[in-house]
């Protein structure tokens, strides 16, 4: 009767993949949450780690449509899912209610603007550093 046999050593194989593959997994992000309301971002000034995962949750909270404008920021860092961006990756187009998620990587340590494209001038404005 070798049924039972190759059972056992099927699910034996199974649970060793298993362990496989959450040992080797992809490191969960850490979160960093920006809230937009009109007109600012809460916080309005945030610190990464260079090549630390993280996952950038934006939140618009207003009434107007802002955007999570950090050009050069974005182009010194790893994007995972860069179709959040928008077309020249230069911001995040939040509409009111929106709810969006960068997956990234910063690389390179240093001081990067923060703005809202549309609302600087009226002092949507923060800063982001990468130590
Ligand atoms: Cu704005």
């Amino acid at each position: 009767m070798p049924q039972p046999y190759v059972i056992g050593r099927l699910l034996a194989i199974f649970a060793i993949a298993c362990l496989l593959s959450a040992a080797s997994g992809a490191p969960k992000p850490v979160k960093v949450t920006v809230i937009m309301v009109d007109y600012r971002f809460e916080p309005d000034h945030l610190t990464f780690q260079h090549d630390v995962f993280y996952r950038l949750h934006l939140e618009n909270h207003g009434k107007e449509t802002h955007e999570f404008t950090a050009p050069v920021f974005f182009a010194t860092a790893t994007i995972d899912n860069p179709d959040v961006l928008s077309n020249d990756r230069s911001e995040v187009l939040m509409q009111p209610g929106d709810k969006k998620d960068v997956f990234l990587t910063p690389h390179k340590p240093g001081t990067y603007d923060l703005r809202c494209a549309d609302h600087d001038w009226y002092g949507m404005v923060g800063g982001i550093t990468v130590k």
